[in-house]
């Protein structure tokens, strides 16, 4: 069961997340969502803001960036993320979690 992504229509930051996760050929289940309206979210992300990612182990990530360096990290292939800004993939994708 691959990743979930709360998306909505027309988010930037949610497109940012899609064409990452696009670029790097990772398989996500995306759900396009009326934030506004999606009580649930707020279990996944207190902002309850789009894009959210639900990894597929059950773990919560949220905040473009983070995503985007999620999936950067497990991609197994040559990395997005340019050498002077190495430090952003520094750490194990296993330890990532929105809840601490
Ligand atoms: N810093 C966040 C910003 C995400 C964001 O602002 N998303 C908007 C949609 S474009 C949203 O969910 N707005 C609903 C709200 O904040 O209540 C990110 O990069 O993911």
């Amino acid at each position: 069961m691959p990743a979930t992504l709360y998306n909505g229509p027309t988010s930037p930051f949610g497109r940012t997340a899609r064409v990452v996760s696009l670029e790097l050929g990772i398989a996500v289940d995306e759900r396009v969502i009326n934030v506004y309206t999606a009580e649930f979210l707020d279990a996944l992300n207190p902002l309850r803001q789009i894009p959210t990612l639900v990894t597929e182990a059950g773990a919560p990530i949220y905040d473009s960036r983070v995503i985007c360096m999620y999936f950067d990290a497990m991609s197994g292939k040559p990395s997005l993320i340019p050498p002077e800004r190495s430090w952003a993939r520094r750490r194990s994708p296993s330890t990532w979690s929105s809840n601490p």
